[in-house]
């Protein structure tokens, strides 16, 4: 008899998870691997998608990768079409490809600001559209947007991604009213500040070995004075495209350690000796 435990499982689905070759989306889909599915993802080169493949491989897991750029709306048909033939109608879509440029609003030119909104917010509109109809035909289907702090506040030098970021909220709400009638639940997963090659940058010691400016700025503003784990998210993600949440839509769960609950305290208050025996992220690639 099936018990409980068995509605976090995903055996049997198609899992898709955009911008997979390291990060988050490596992180999320190993998770999905563990829990039955079967694994999708595409990066914007070949030589991303071989990378990824090979991260896949150190990691036991069996995966179909393609070139596709979420940008593209040809592109991101044809991928959902060779998956359909390939391996399967997708069940699960991560829209999880994004980047991020800090530039001061005044000094961003507006093709920098349209390279994030493209990404970032058009990206999931294109692969979630593009999904959406073998969901409909199913009567099922899940939808995770990646959703960021950035969802809720801004700060200095990430208007585009901030913008982008609190559009992805309401794209996730409109997905939920318009096709929760279907049995297809759309949420997002709001990462707090995690350690990975997006974030690297805001980490990066100062020639005299001292902390990052930033990294002693985001302890200073999280309860647990650290920077999130890709493993950290591991449970949400599985939950969000599990049966377990069947009910569950239209909703931005945070996983932030705190952030979003606390006022901060002085970031000179830190005892950074405390933080000396943490491992550094093994970043893998450097966003500007
Ligand atoms: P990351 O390390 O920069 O990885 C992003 C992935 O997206 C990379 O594989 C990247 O490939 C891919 N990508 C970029 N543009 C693409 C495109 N046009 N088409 C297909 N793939 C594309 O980022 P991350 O830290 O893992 O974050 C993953 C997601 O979570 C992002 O949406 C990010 O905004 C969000 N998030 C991250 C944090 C955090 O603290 N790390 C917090 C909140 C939200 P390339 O190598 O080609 O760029
Ligand atoms: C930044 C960071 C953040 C994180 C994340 C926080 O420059 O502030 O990159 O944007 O990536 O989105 O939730």
């Amino acid at each position: 008899m099936a018990g409980i435990m068995d509605k976090f499982r995903l055996d049997g689905k198609v899992a898709w998870i955009t911008g997979a070759s390291y990060g988050l989306g490596l992180a999320y889909a190993a998770a999905y691997a563990e829990a039955g599915a079967k694994i999708v993802f595409n990066d914007i080169n070949e030589e991303l998608v071989e990378r990824g493949k090979n991260e896949y491989k150190k990691l036991g897991i069996d995966v179909y990768g393609a070139v596709c750029d979420v940008t593209k709306e040809d592109q991101v048909n044809a991928f959902v079409k060779d998956v359909r033939e390939k391996v399967g109608a997708i069940d699960i879509l991560v829209n999880n490809a994004g980047i991020i440029k800090r530039i001061p609003m005044t000094e961003m030119t507006v093709d920098q600001w349209n390279q994030v909104i493209d990404v970032d917010l058009t990206g999931p509109f294109i692969c979630s559209k593009a999904v959406l109809p073998d969901m409909i035909k199913k009567g099922a289907g899940k939808i995770i947007n990646a959703c960021s702090m950035m969802s809720e506040l801004g700060r200095e030098t990430v208007s585009a991604y901030a913008a982008a970021k609190g559009g992805l909220k309401m794209l996730t709400k409109n997905i939920c009213s318009e096709y929760g009638q279907y049995n297809i639940q759309c949420n997002a997963i709001g990462p707090g500040y995690i350690a990975t090659p997006q974030t690297a940058p805001l980490r990066e010691k100062k020639a005299d070995g001292s902390m990052h400016p930033f990294d002693r700025f985001i302890r200073s503003k999280t309860p647990a004075q650290r920077w999130g784990k890709t493993e950290d998210l591991q449970g949400l993600a599985i939950f969000l495209a599990s049966p377990a949440s069947d009910f569950i839509n239209g909703q931005v769960v945070y996983i932030d350690g705190g952030i979003l609950a606390y006022i901060g305290q002085d970031p000179g208050n830190l005892d950074e000796s405390k933080f000396a025996a943490e491992e550094e992220d093994d970043s893998i690639k450097v966003n500007d």
